[in-house]
């Protein structure tokens, strides 16, 4: 077939290390970047066979996200923007893994399942974060696309969201914007200044946000954001790659995890404070108190936030739309508790992993999503995205429903419905806030977190670990799940549940109970039976 020769040739040139076994994990794939030249060459071809296969275009985005700078991976996005649909992992892990004089049947075999016409032009646009290893990386990918022949448009330095939002913007012919990053600050920012009119006139320190950029590419594109805010919105961005080491005590993952405030960041009692991950796809706010203790806004607290605030908007409009909140095994108690109970929105429970949120968002006229670590977005349905833009057009509705349906509008406009965004999340935050008049600890007063506690075991293989029941109960190996019941029956109000990571080579385990105490040695008990009964290695936990 044509182009297979060069693929041969290419592919010489970036040889897999004969054994090496990698896996389509959670988000694409991600280990060592020295591991990782192959993969990228490979998913420039699985992309293109993609495209090919989609008629449309497909995005590759060169990241490891929350991961160390040593780390790199690769996410795929599917036409939508969305990410690369399950059913075309596998063939990711099949190529991934295929050793190279067995590259070209693996490639065959995928075109003939598919019943690609490889007559059909291909497109993929591709991106990076601030790596180290990213450049050399994304040429492999680049290397990949244009060894089959597919055309490729090379974004450079951009945020996973950023690329998301291209793609989309390209295949639905510019109706969700322009697929430039000009066109992406434009649509935000004017969506934004547009819901800021809406708020009552807030002083310098009201309109104050320290952003931590977890020293990557959000702290870069954040930057560029800010020149087109005006004065709705004042920004401190620290973190922001000019000294300290990616993700290195900072960002939204060790925020979230470590529940402290990240280094470099100067935080004044009451500071409305944000923290990006590496690829900014995720946020968490937090704040310290004038005692100086830490609270943080996570995942769940933001769904709330934005959940109750389309609510309200909806009844003012009088517009009888389905609203779901989407979580996870790691969603805080009390959030889930608050959102049924108090709020009375459908709540629903996915795996890890925002292609599962997505998916379940996708079932309702409004759909939101936030993992607890702070990765989520808002999904609206055509029917839904319709019925706002006819009543926002009416002009024999009252005051009352114009203004929620313009408020509707433009918070459809504000939010990147391709994945989760932290830019765009951050503008949505801040611009309810401000509409609401809401101070960041009066946001926090929504409900109170039950304490908990993430944790990491190592095991000599995580894939020992079997879950169901959405992560929350382990079904091998033996003996686990009950052991974790046992410990979970000595705590009161407690919950806990293990998870291969799909990131990370570590097991991770979720704790809360009644104490931070509780929830603490909840967490270390569960950590020892993992380590004992999952082939725990190096150290044994210590409390
Ligand atoms: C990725 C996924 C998230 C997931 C996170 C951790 O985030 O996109 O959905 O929550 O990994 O996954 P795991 O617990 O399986 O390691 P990111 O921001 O690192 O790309």
């Amino acid at each position: 077939m044509a182009h297979f020769k060069e693929v041969s040739q290419q592919s010489g040139l970036h040889p897999k290390p004969a054994g090496l076994v990698l896996q389509y994990g959670t988000a694409g794939f991600r280990t060592s970047a020295n591991q990782l030249d192959h993969i990228m060459f490979r998913m420039g071809l699985l992309a293109t066979l993609r495209s090919k296969k989609t008629k449309a275009t497909i995005g590759v985005m060169v990241t490891a996200s929350h991961n160390p700078e040593e780390d790199n991976g690769v996410k795929l996005i599917d036409p939508m923007g969305e990410m690369l649909t399950s059913s075309w992992e596998g063939y990711g892990t099949q190529l991934a893994n295929t050793e190279q004089e067995d590259l070209l049947t693996t490639l065959k075999d995928i075109v003939e399942k598919e019943a690609i016409d490889m007559s059909h032009e291909a497109s993929v646009f591709v991106g990076k974060d601030t790596r180290s290893s990213s450049p050399s990386l994304s040429q492999a990918v680049l290397d990949g696309i244009k060894a089959l022949g597919g055309h490729s448009k090379d974004y450079g330095l951009v945020t996973t969201p950023q690329l998301h939002y291209m793609v989309c913007c390209q295949n639905t012919q510019g109706k969700y914007g322009e697929a430039t990053l000009e066109g992406y600050y434009s649509k935000l920012s004017q969506a934004f200044s547009q819901l800021a009119k809406n708020a009552s006139n807030r002083t310098d320190d009201q309109k104050h946000l320290c952003v931590d950029g977890a020293n990557g590419i959000g702290a870069v594109k954040v930057r560029e954001l800010e020149s087109h805010l005006k004065k709705d919105l004042q920004l401190s961005i620290f973190n922001d790659g000019s000294r300290g080491k990616l993700n290195h005590q900072c960002g939204a993952d060790f925020v979230k995890v470590q529940q402290k405030p990240p280094i470099g960041i100067k935080i004044n009692p009451g500071d409305r404070c944000c923290s990006f991950d590496g690829d900014a796809d995720r946020i968490v706010y937090y704040y310290t108190d004038s005692k100086g203790h830490f609270h943080l806004l996570d995942g769940d607290k933001i769904a709330t936030l934005i959940s109750s605030f389309l609510k309200e908007l909806l009844n003012e409009a009088g517009l009888d739309l389905k609203i779901a909140v989407v979580q996870t095994a790691y969603a805080n108690g009390s959030s889930t508790h608050y959102l049924e109970n108090t709020m009375k929105v459908i709540v629903r429970c996915t795996k890890t992993g925002v292609k599962h949120l997505h998916h379940a968002a996708q079932e309702f006229d409004i759909g939101v999503y936030f993992e607890a670590n702070g990765h989520g977005t808002v999904l609206f349905s055509r029917g839904a995205e319709g019925k706002i833009q006819q009543l926002a057009a009416d002009t024999n509705i009252n005051d009352e429903r114009k203004k929620a349906a313009l408020l509707l509008q433009n918070t459809i406009n504000i939010i990147n419905q391709t994945v989760g965004d932290a830019i765009s999340d951050m503008l949505l935050i801040e611009a309810i806030l401000a509409i609401k008049g809401m101070t960041v600890q009066q946001w926090d007063t929504i409900y109170s977190d039950l304490p908990n506690r993430q944790l990491k075991v190592k095991v000599s293989d995580r894939r020992v670990i079997e879950t169901t029941d959405a992560e929350r109960r382990a079904v091998t190996p033996a003996g686990l799940q009950d052991a974790i019941n046992d410990l979970v029956k000595k705590y009161k109000q407690a919950r806990s549940f293990v998870r291969p990571s799909g990131t990370e080579d570590v097991v991770r385990v979720y704790a809360e109970a009644d104490t931070q105490e509780n929830a603490d040695a909840l967490a270390h008990e569960v950590s020892l039976a993992v380590y004992g009964l999952a082939g725990g290695v190096g150290d044994e936990p210590k409390p």
